[in-house]
């Protein structure tokens, strides 16, 4: 059974913390649209995209050294977390790659729609103890139809279930955002772990796909397991610490787990500048 977190829930980061040591020249960065960060960089073979196709992909990160890095911390029960998004922001994917023991990363990729892709890696290696988060691009050939951010709401539908989101928010500031999950109107009181949490919050800055990560103020009773302070599960009610770096609309991505199956409701929220 995967571990709880090597240390406990951080508050609130965007991608990467601004006042993280030794990230001299790093300006930037903190998006995760680099390759590289810290010394660290994302590299992985060019592949020709078959339309259409799944396909996996292919990476490694390797260290200041230039060597493959194969010692990463367990971040949220997995060493690296991998997400997929399109220039327009639909198409989320979040998957965990499985990792050779030569330090080359897996990610079995479904079927992309035509588009421009960025995949990103978000990972702390066990030398340094940086959360890092990088990226590379992939576009997928083939007739390209973009769909329109949808307007900023506070709820979004799926699978039955409603989230709502509450949150006010300006750039650049640490926030209280809360995520309420109801089905037929009725708060939802069994949210299952995921990921050691009850809820799993990523967003995507619309115009760029900067990614942020936003980390949940509690953590879920073990998976699967009884060592947790809790015997029920989550909700109705999540609390998130949020920062958001940059103004505009952000994309937010909520996944959790109820009646033994993961779902993923999006929604735009807006940040004031
Ligand atoms: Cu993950």
């Amino acid at each position: 059974m995967p571990g709880m977190h090597h240390h406990a829930m951080p508050s609130a980061s965007a991608s990467m913390p601004a006042d993280m040591p030794g990230m001299d020249g790093m300006a930037g960065s903190g998006d995760g649209l680099s390759d590289a960060a810290g010394g660290y960089r994302m590299t992985a073979a060019t592949a020709d995209v078959m339309p259409g196709m799944a396909m996996p992909y292919r990476f490694t990160i390797t260290g200041p050294d230039g060597r493959p890095v194969t010692d990463f911390a367990v971040e949220q029960t997995k060493r690296l977390h991998f997400y997929a998004i399109r220039s327009d922001l639909t198409g989320f994917q979040h998957l965990h790659p499985t990792m050779a023991a030569d330090g080359t990363w897996t990610a079995g990729l479904p079927v992309l729609a035509p588009g421009a892709w960025r995949l990103f890696a978000t990972f702390t290696p066990s030398a340094g103890k940086q959360d890092l988060v990088l990226s590379r691009t992939l576009t997928v050939p083939g007739t390209v139809r973009a769909t329109p951010l949808p307007e900023p709401a506070a709820s979004a539908g799926v699978d039955g279930y409603t989230v709502s989101v509450r949150a006010e928010l300006t750039a650049g500031k640490a926030g209280p955002l809360t995520v309420a999950v109801a089905r037929g109107g009725v708060p939802v009181t069994d949210l299952e772990p995921y990921l050691g949490t009850y809820a799993h919050l990523t967003a995507f800055h619309a115009g760029d796909q900067a990614l942020a990560h936003l980390h949940p103020e509690t953590a879920a009773a073990a998976e699967g397991g009884t060592g947790g302070t809790e015997g029920k599960g989550g909700g109705p009610e999540l609390a998130f610490h949020a920062e958001l770096p940059e103004p505009g609309d952000w994309r937010l991505f909520l996944q959790f787990r109820a009646g033994g199956t993961l779902h993923t409701a999006a929604l735009t929220l807006r940040v004031a500048g």
